[in-house]
């Protein structure tokens, strides 16, 4: 097994505009590493953009998601998959949306080498916000106290999606079936790294918010997001909760 690989993935639905900078941005920054988008059959083709352009390049791959439902916590699940099949010694994940600066991956590879889960936190100190509406900003900082309150974790900020994981942290993330589909699966992800006892850090990032495309924050994911610190901290699983999960789908 090569030791010391990092594999970068970038969860993707409709990041046609973004992606082609951000990997060529990545491939620049990282240069250790490889680059793979997690792309949920985006209906933008953003896959077969990224494919075409960077057809030459060894380092960059597309895990293309195709009649399986999406989701962005799914699709990282995968990406899991794919890191440890690889055999890299670590998983770095970010945006495709540029509100995670490629450039603090150094930071954050130098962490995991004290720390098995990494997070790029917003709320720690020398962390920011910059230019996110007022209301993003107040659902944000309220997310992460409701998680810690429920939950009691003393991570600042549970919801933040720019982390680096080590194998050891993945293969504990995937241990068992993962509940949540959409953004509560960083939620999820992040507490059953602290109940396995793995050492979390936190580095200050500045998070910015998207210039082109479009959010994909819905009623369904938020309503996840809600639920999840519950499940976790009650135990209940996925499927123990038909009524719940009907009316998550009617909602969607
Ligand atoms: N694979 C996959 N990626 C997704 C999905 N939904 C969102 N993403 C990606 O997840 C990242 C964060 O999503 P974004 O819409 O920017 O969320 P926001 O920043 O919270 O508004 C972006 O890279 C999206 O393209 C999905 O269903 N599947
Ligand atoms: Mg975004």
């Amino acid at each position: 097994m090569n030791t010391d690989r990092t594999l970068i993935v970038i969860p993707t639905y409709n990041e046609r505009e973004n992606v082609p900078r951000l990997v060529a941005e990545l491939l620049e920054v990282a240069p250790g590493a490889d680059v793979c988008l997690l792309d949920d059959d985006s209906p933008d083709g953003t896959a077969e953009h990224a494919r075409g352009l960077f057809a030459s390049e060894p380092r960059f791959s597309v895990l293309r998601r195709r009649g399986v439902p999406r989701g962005y916590g799914r699709s990282l699940v995968d990406g899991y998959r794919r890191a440890l099949g690889g055999g890299y010694a670590r998983l770095v994940q970010l945006d495709a949306d540029f509100s995670h600066d490629p450039r603090r991956i150094p930071a954050l590879v130098e962490a995991s080498r004290a720390a098995d889960v990494v997070i790029g936190s917003r709320y720690c100190e020398g962390g920011g916000v910059e230019n996110w509406p007022v209301r993003r900003r107040l659902l944000s900082r309220f997310a992460n106290r409701y998680v810690a309150c429920i939950t009691g974790m003393g991570v600042r900020d549970a919801t933040s999606g720019f982390r680096c994981y080590t194998r050891r942290a993945l293969r504990a993330l995937l241990e068992g079936r993962v509940a949540g589909e959409g953004y509560a699966f960083l939620v999820e992800a992040t507490y059953r790294a602290s109940r396995a006892g793995l050492p979390i850090a936190e580095v200050p990032i500045t998070f910015t918010d998207r210039r082109v495309g479009q959010s994909k924050m819905s009623r369904k994911v938020i309503l996840e997001s809600v639920l999840m610190p519950w499940r976790l901290r009650f135990g209940r699983r996925k499927g123990e909760g038909g009524r719940m999960k009907e009316r998550m789908k009617a909602e969607g």
